[in-house]
């Protein structure tokens, strides 16, 4: 077709095209011809200004921009029309019934674990412990001999480890799968200076042989507290508040006297049996003790702080590994610990 070599008759020619463009596919190669930024008709048009005698530019290059404004606002309108026709054509096809209520989105929730995890921290956060985080996987100098559990201490037949393979090697240069999150006393030891009061939460590993509250995999708490005069008394109150924010007032309560080679004296505690209220002694869950135990504890051994620097005689600390999944099955009456990770939707989505 001959190039028509008015703005009259480009514009002619242009809503003649527009006119016959009938769907969404027909506006977009008519935009493109038209309006393409690289090489759109007017585009071409616009840039050919510079070529033509100097007198005519400025009339040609205002009656380029005038049409292409033109165009632009006729391709408007005519996007109007043909949507508004698609919509028809599909709502009375029944493509599209806009009666029918939408379909839910489904919803992710956070795990049970997780949200135990955040209520554990913020009620210690609330008692003052600042969060800090170590390594999942760490040097058995950490895991082991800085806690007072050397090579042939009996205490590490109480967490058979994950050791990575290509590490071994001399012997407080192996590393493992953290079996808890006690090195972290040391990491914090190693960097800060009293008054310390600091949470650690993180996964840990150990080779268990799981049952209803034993997993290979689980969450624990750190905590830390190094200053002068902290008592044991001081340990078990914050313990006490830890208990009430997550359990409430009626929940029982009970400190066992325990041992770990990193503390002196060492505790347990435990929470009632919330399956048989302590009076089965088939309970698959507390195996007939009535109670379920959520954390070990006790006041940092002296030569732990020593060995950081710190005098014995002027500070004395507390620490405690609290067992996230434990306190997960006690809060919602959950019979087995295993169920938190058989990735079963239907159960965590109670949560
Ligand atoms: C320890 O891990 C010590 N590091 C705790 C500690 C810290 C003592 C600071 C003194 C001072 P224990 O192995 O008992 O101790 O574990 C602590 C808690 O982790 C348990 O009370 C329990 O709540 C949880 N836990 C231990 N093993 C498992 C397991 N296999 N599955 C789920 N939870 C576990």
């Amino acid at each position: 077709m001959a190039q028509p070599t008015t703005t009259d008759a480009l514009r002619q020619q242009a809503l003649e095209s527009l006119a016959a463009a009938a769907d969404q596919s027909a506006l977009d190669t008519w935009r493109a011809e038209w309006l393409g930024r690289s090489d759109g008709r007017i585009t071409t048009m616009l840039r050919s200004v510079k070529d033509r005698p100097p007198e005519q530019r400025a009339e040609f290059g205002q009656a380029a921009n005038r049409l292409k404004g033109e165009l632009e606002a006729a391709l408007a309108e005519r996007e109007d029309v043909v949507n508004a026709r698609e919509f028809a054509r599909l709502s009375t096809e029944g493509a599209i019934d806009v009666t029918l209520p939408g379909r839910p989105q489904r919803r992710g929730r956070l795990h049970p674990v997780t949200q135990t995890m955040r209520d554990c921290v913020s009620a210690f956060a609330d008692m003052g412990f600042r969060v800090v985080e170590g390594p999942e996987v760490e040097w058995s100098r950490y895991n082991f001999d800085l806690v007072r559990i050397p090579e042939d201490h009996p205490a590490r037949d109480m967490w058979d480890t994950i050791w990575m393979e290509s590490s071994r090697g001399e012997d407080d240069r192996q590393m493992l799968l953290r079996t808890h999150t006690s090195p972290n006393q040391i990491r914090v030891m190693e960097r800060m200076q009293p008054p310390i009061r600091v949470i650690v939460p993180g996964k840990c590993y150990r080779q268990e042989a799981t049952d209803a509250t034993h997993e290979w995999m689980l969450t624990q708490i750190e905590g830390l507290a190094v200053d002068e005069g902290v008592r044991l008394s001081d340990l078990k109150g914050t313990l006490y508040e830890f208990a009430r924010c997550l359990f409430g007032e009626e929940r029982r309560i009970i400190f066992h006297h325990s041992y770990f080679p990193f503390v002196e004296p060492g505790i347990e505690m435990a929470i009632d049996c919330f399956i048989c209220r302590g009076s089965g002694a088939e309970c698959g869950t507390c195996h007939g003790t009535g109670w379920i135990e959520i954390l070990g504890g006790g006041m940092v051994h002296p030569e732990i702080l020593e060995n950081m620097g710190y005098d014995s005689e002027k500070y004395t600390g507390f620490a405690f590994g609290l067992g996230i999944e434990r306190v997960a099955l006690l809060r919602w009456g959950i019979e087995d610990i295993r169920r938190f990770y058989q990735n079963d939707l239907a159960f965590l989505s109670q949560f």
